[in-house]
């Protein structure tokens, strides 16, 4: 009789475990970097640029010198006598660590103070005189890119424009020939506006350089505590050995603490110079005027149908705003990241894309905010697309996805930009969102709404996302191939400590990657204790972003459990006095198969590693596995929204909100539910009420949470979630696939286009986010498209 061990009891695959970290987050115990006190610590705070362009003329300290308290001030021309002043970006470009010749985005970094605390400091900092010349501000491509444009980095040799990179990828003589055969053309242009993760935690770091053992030790914000150390490594000039990144808790990453900032940067350099502990943490209006933004890009594309429905082609344009240094941290093959992702879910023969970079006063851009590399604003694009097409055609907007999905027979399927999906269900998907939220009968009702003047309307986004980055063929960053890594121990009791290279930010890997453990080794999760975050200790890996934590480093920690069972067996075989090839393993326990009663569970071949092995044996349960996936995971999502939207206010309320996700097996099924709803939450706020833009000064307006607007649970719908449709990753070791992004991709095009199709009546082709009432009120009165980011209109 099988003796297996009851996998939900245990914790492993499929059980909600509540996340252990909780317990110290929900009692004010977490450990954040502004938390670490260390002795003798000195505060840093930095002083910005208040314009958005200008030549330094020049810059005078000695008064902040002078203040008590005050040990140093760091301006940029002292960091250029260290090779310091500028640091190289993530993506093959420069960023000014402190400015030397210009200022070129509002909030850029000029000069820091370090003081015995952060008020000195901060006072100090109102003390340098700065003297600048003020230079005309460049706040969008069309502007970037018009004649007689300053060039904004006039620090590169060879840059007399603002363009960064013209980039293709697709075909484009057989798109031009599908086009040329189209019984319809479809367009559309829009703008996915700027937006910022804000995570509750704004960015930081105590850098803590100690002369008599040579040893740089530095907590920090980091989603990528080993990509870090390497950067530091190469721009600091020390050896990496001699360097340990802690990236403790954080409070909410989203994105925000991928690249690397000028105040790490000088917050080392400072404790470097003053040998003692320096402490630099951001403040609230730091973080959204300066760091990591998101989005920022004009899309224009076009559709090539057949009348009976079915896309022959899609011809697509990119222009990106990244800002004043082109820092994304993305794949360095693709410059625009993965936008080319988009219509992956639909079979679409031929397509075409282009994208041009341009620079432009504002702060660095284009990192991804929850998004695997401009995911978002491929799967926006598509979806808004997809709606415009279908009413172009008078067709039902959910047939006109259902006929065109790629059918489930057809994986792995090779989308016209080059991807191979891998698995999924698309139509299945669509068939339970509709069933959840009544579509027929809400089509009924809408109709009726209407002629009593009431706007209801339905919008639906589908979404499928390259989760997983690499395989290291195609991803690398800065040449660092893309792969990641587990290190399992498992001590003399049986139970076990596991490490990886990905650093969670809350979404709960100290929970689920012991599930995974547990699963294949049936070791309760609870006997499991992970830790991340520190390059001490933690085996090399590339951090978590992109949704890569599970399709990478949770392969790794599935295979490096199977390294350990694969020894575990060998000394059960010594045990039970039987030749390996007789042992079977079932849930916690190894047997003879002749005679299932006789067994030994897991953690009696623990303790037979340290204490009974056999002869020739290599002592201890340990090992490590690096994973290197065969190919990204491709989860996949429905989500649709319902609205009422008031013409008289333009205010829109969402009625239901349903959401179908597929992301493989669900490890901890409660968990999954939490992403999506976080990610909802998000997509909601992008859609409906954040907005972050720039006057023609290239002031920052919406630089504050009073503009910038986070949804609380009062403002947040509800979201219904349906987790019925599972279907494992073919290549993932556990067949997972990612899901910490996939609402807040798929997500906006929902509600954009419920408010849309509730407003068909007008004519109105698009309103660019956010859907802030006075836009749909202006959009519904004046029957006209609302475009650009706001308050600014492209056309005034
Ligand atoms: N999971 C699961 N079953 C699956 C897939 C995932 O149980 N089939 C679990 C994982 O084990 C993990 C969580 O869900 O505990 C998210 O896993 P994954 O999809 O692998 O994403 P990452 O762990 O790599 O997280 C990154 C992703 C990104 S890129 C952003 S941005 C984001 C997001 O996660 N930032 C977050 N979710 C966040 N959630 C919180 N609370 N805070 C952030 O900063
Ligand atoms: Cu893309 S934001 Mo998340 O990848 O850290």
């Amino acid at each position: 009789m099988s003796q297996a061990l009851d996998e939900i009891k245990i914790g492993g695959l499929g059980a909600s475990r509540k996340r252990v970290e909780d317990s110290r987050f929900i009692r004010g115990k977490g450990n954040y970097t502004d938390d670490i006190t260390l002795p003798g610590m000195l505060h840093m705070e930095i002083l910005r640029s208040p314009l958005a362009h200008a030549r330094i003329k020049s810059i005078d300290a000695s008064r902040a010198w002078q203040v008590p308290g005050v040990h140093l001030v760091l301006t940029g021309e002292m960091m250029a006598t260290r090779n310091l002043a500028w640091m190289p970006t993530l993506s093959y470009d420069t960023q000014a660590v402190l400015a030397t010749d210009k200022v070129r985005f509002q909030g850029q970094e000029v000069a820091c103070v370090v003081a015995d605390d952060p008020y000195i400091a901060k006072d100090a900092c109102e003390l340098i005189d700065v003297e600048y010349e003020p230079l005309p501000a460049i706040v969008n491509p069309e502007q970037a890119v018009a004649d007689g444009a300053p060039v904004i980095r006039d620090d590169k040799e060879n840059q007399h424009d603002n363009v960064i990179y013209d980039w293709a990828v697709g075909d484009a003589e057989g798109t031009d020939r599908a086009f040329a055969q189209a019984d319809k053309i479809s367009k559309l242009r829009l703008h996915y506006p700027r937006s910022h993760p804000s995570p509750i935690e704004c960015c930081g770091s105590i850098a803590d350089y100690n002369r008599s053992t040579s040893k740089l030790t530095v907590y920090m914000t980091t989603q990528a505590p080993h990509i870090i150390r390497a950067a530091v490594a190469l721009v600091a000039e020390l050896p990496e050995h001699m360097i340990r990144i802690i990236s403790p808790d954080i409070g909410g990453g989203f994105g925000n603490k991928v690249p690397v900032y000028p105040g790490y940067v000088c917050s080392i350099l400072a404790s470097i110079l003053l040998e003692r502990p320096v402490k630099w943490i951001e403040d609230k209006s730091g973080n959204l005027i300066s760091t990591g933004f998101a989005r920022d890009v004009y899309l224009d594309g076009e559709m090539a149908l057949r009348s009976d429905g079915k896309i022959l082609a899609v011809r697509m344009h990119a222009d990106a705003d990244h800002g004043a240094f082109f820092s994304d941290a993305q794949p360095s093959k693709f410059k625009i990241g993965l936008l080319h992702s988009a219509f992956a879910a639909y079979d679409v023969p031929v397509a075409y894309l282009t994208a041009r970079g341009t620079y432009s006063n504002k702060a660095p851009g284009g990192v991804a905010y929850r998004c695997s590399f401009r995911v978002t604003e491929a799967m926006f694009f598509q979806e808004r697309m997809m709606q415009a097409a279908a009413d172009d055609l008078g067709m039902d907007q959910a047939e006109f996805r259902r006929m065109n999905f790629v059918p489930d027979e057809a994986f792995p399927h090779r989308t016209p930009f080059g991807f191979l999906t891998d698995s999924g269900q698309y139509a299945r998907c669509l068939d339970v969102g509709l069933k959840a939220v009544g579509y027929q009968d809400f089509r009924r009702q809408q109709e009726e709404a209407r002629g009593r003047g009431r706007l209801l309307g339905l919008g639906i986004s589908t979404m499928t996302e390259p989760l997983g980055a690499g395989n290291s063929r195609e991803y690398d960053i800065l040449g660092i191939k893309m792969f990641d890594s587990a290190e399992l121990k498992v001590h003399i009791t049986g139970k076990a400590i596991v490490r990886t290279g990905t650093r969670g930010q809350g979404q709960g890997h100290e929970t689920t990657w012991a599930q995974i453990v547990s699963h294949e080794l049936g070791i309760p999760a609870e006997d499991v204790v992970v830790e991340e975050g520190d390059t001490d200790t933690a085996p090399f890996g590339m951090g978590t972003y992109a949704s890569r934590s599970t399709p990478v480093a949770g392969a790794a920690v599935a295979m490096v459990s199977r390294k350990i069972r694969a020894k575990a067996r060998k000394l059960a075989a010594h045990l039970l006095e039987a030749s390996e090839e007789d042992v079977e393993w079932e849930l916690g326990r190894f047997y003879i198969r002749s005679a299932p009663d006789r067994g030994v569970t897991i953690q009696e071949c623990a303790m037979a590693a340290y204490s009974n092995m056999p002869d020739g044996m290599e002592p201890g349960l340990e090992n490590t596995a690096y994973y290197d996936p065969p190919n990204l995971t491709w989860p996949f999502a429905v989500y649709i929204v319902t609205v009422e939207v008031d013409p008289q206010t333009g205010v829109w309320d969402v009625l239901n909100m349903v959401a179908v996700d597929d992301c493989g097996i669900r490890i901890n099924p409660m968990i999954v539910e939490g992403q999506i709803m976080g990610g909802l939450t998000e997509a909601y706020a992008m859609a409906s009420m954040q907005f972050i833009t720039f006057d023609a000064e290239g002031n920052c307006v919406g630089s504050n949470y009073m503009d910038y607007l986070l949804p609380t649970a009062w403002e947040t719908p509800g979201f219904e979630l349906h987790g019925e449709v599972v279907t494992p990753c073919p290549h993932h070791p556990i067949g997972a696939k990612g899901i910490g992004e996939c609402a807040a991709v798929g997500g906006p095009a929902a509600f954009v286009n419920a408010v849309l199709d509730a407003i068909k009546g007008t004519g109105v082709r698009n309103i660019d986010m956010p859907l802030l009432p006075d836009r749909v009120w202006e959009a519904i009165t004046y029957r006209r498209d609302i475009s650009g980011a706001p308050p600014v209109h492209a056309d005034d």
